[in-house]
């Protein structure tokens, strides 16, 4: 008898599912399947393979409502959010599959007379992904997709918390007619079948998001083992209000970034830099809006603000609010667990704001990862850039202003991924690359185009039709 794992539903503690975990034996298995169906899928034309991309696409198109609704059970957030990470999946799926009739690689001038030479994207064969319970079907769409279109066995591990994501979408890859061991599901708990995969030698690509700590471990025994690997580790993400912003915008876009998903994304908005002169207006607003917050079970389309994902993480926010305010940051609203007696046994942490923040105050450094937000006030663009890049982190920054001068700057001063003007932190696109700098990665992007670049070898190809055995950087006449 495998060993079971309860699925908690986390707006209201209940046991939604249990299911079997796997081990490192199943993960050798996998491995060995994974082998020897790349072979042949390899094989397969790239058109032919994003034919069933195009299937799943449309799957997932047709059962959208429906799998949200699961993803809202197991993972907590809003319908509203749950539908439109659905529809990333189905973004991805068509964009991938269209990816199929390109691939392409490059032609490029021979230096001898006679000569063909073109550079060509081939698979690297069994990857290993490991993804994040936050964004289950997303961010294992930007890494599964591209994987299996250039032509790779993937061995996938979700998340935990989030395995019913995980079961549907192996299902509807089966259901589209993808060939068995090509796309390999293994469920762990702990690290053991996580490390089983960083560690197999067959395996020679890891695509991971999550934790820092959990990162940095997987890129040392990946540089041991000499394994290409592609980091996405979070962010610390910054909203700047400049004082000629447009503060409904602002303000909208401060409220989506930092409370949409209960900040549980890494392209949460945890700071607002705010130019003092709009600081009080901006503060006063803030509080407004989250005044008319709806938090609650996702299930209620009336609901804004889904619950937190477990015991643990809402401790881990309770513990930055109370680190906040030893470090002497304002507490204008929040900074509390709520009620049992309110919201039954699931886990709901109130939208917090914190104001006259320094930025070398912890939780204006460290990634909180809920519904906690830090207003730090600046004194000019200047400061505000300064201060959006004086973090470890490099993912996602926005600006608010109506400069088109300091939008430019902007855009190439803020040291981060992806950068927002005039719009929140949060709402990337899947075809363009996902990622970030300094501690939020290690040069690698999920989803755009740049995904294959993970999970592809160039590969240099030169035919010489002269005849005779032309010897390169020799016989140049
Ligand atoms: C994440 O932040 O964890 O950009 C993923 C967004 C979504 C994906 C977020 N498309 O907000």
């Amino acid at each position: 008898m495998p060993t079971l794992t309860e699925v908690i539903n986390p707006a209201n503690g209940q046991v939604i599912a249990k299911v079997p975990l796997s081990n490192e034996k199943e993960v050798r298995e996998a491995v060995k399947a994974a082998k020897r169906a790349q072979k042949q899928w390899a094989k397969v034309p790239a058109p032919q393979r994003a034919e069933i991309l195009y299937t799943v696409g449309n799957i997932l198109k047709e059962r959208k409502e429906e799998l949200a609704r699961l993803l809202t059970l197991e993972n907590g957030k809003v319908m509203e959010e749950a539908r439109g990470e659905v529809q990333e999946g189905i973004d991805m799926a068509f964009y991938m599959a269209g990816e199929g009739r390109r691939l392409f690689g490059q032609t490029t001038p021979a230096e001898l007379k006679n000569k063909f030479a073109m550079s060509v994207r081939v698979p690297v064969g069994v990857v290993g992904i490991i993804t994040p319970w936050n964004f289950p079907i997303a961010i294992a769409s930007w890494k599964s997709f591209p994987a299996i279109v250039a032509g790779n066995a993937v061995i996938w591990k979700p998340a935990t918390e989030t395995p019913i994501m995980a079961f549907e979408l192996a299902k509807i890859f089966e259901e589209a007619g993808l060939p068995k061991g090509i796309l390999n599901v293994v469920f762990g708990k702990g690290s053991t079948v996580g490390e089983a995969i960083v560690q197999h030698p067959d395996i020679q690509v890891i695509s991971f998001t999550g934790s820092n700590e959990v990162g940095r471990k997987i890129a040392s025994e990946c540089g041991r083992q000499l394994k290409k690997v592609s980091l996405e580790m979070g962010g610390k993400n910054a909203v700047i209000v400049m004082e000629d912003a447009n503060l409904d915008l602002a303000i909208d876009g401060i409220i989506w970034s930092a409370f949409g998903t209960s900040g549980q994304r890494c392209t949460a908005c945890s700071r607002v830099i705010v130019h003092k002169g709009v600081k009080e207006q901006v503060e006063k607003r803030l509080l407004e809006k989250i005044e008319q917050l709806k938090i609650g079970n996702g299930l209620d389309e009336r609901v804004n603000v889904g619950p937190i994902i477990n015991q643990g993480s809402l401790e881990k926010i309770h513990r930055y609010v109370e680190i906040g305010k030893r470090e002497g940051a304002t507490l204008l609203t929040g900074g509390y667990p709520l009620t049992e007696d309110e919201y039954g046994k699931g886990w709901f942490y109130a939208p917090t704001l914190f104001t006259d923040v320094h930025p070398n105050m912890r939780i204006a450094q460290e990634e909180i990862f809920g519904p906690v937000v830090a207003i730090i006030p600046v004194s000019s663009f200047e400061e505000a850039i300064d201060v959006n890049n004086r973090v470890t982190y490099g993912l996602s920054s926005s600006i608010f202003t109506s400069d088109v001068n300091r939008v430019f700057q902007a855009q190439r001063d803020l040291d981060t991924g992806i950068v927002y003007v005039n719009a929140g932190t949060i709402g990337a696109e899947i075809h363009l690359p996902f990622g970030g700098t300094k501690g939020t990665g290690n040069g690698h992007r999920d989803s755009g185009v740049q995904a294959l670049d993970v999970f592809t070898e160039w590969r240099s190809v030169y035919v010489d039709y002269s005849g005779k055995l032309q010897r390169a950087q020799i016989d140049i006449e």
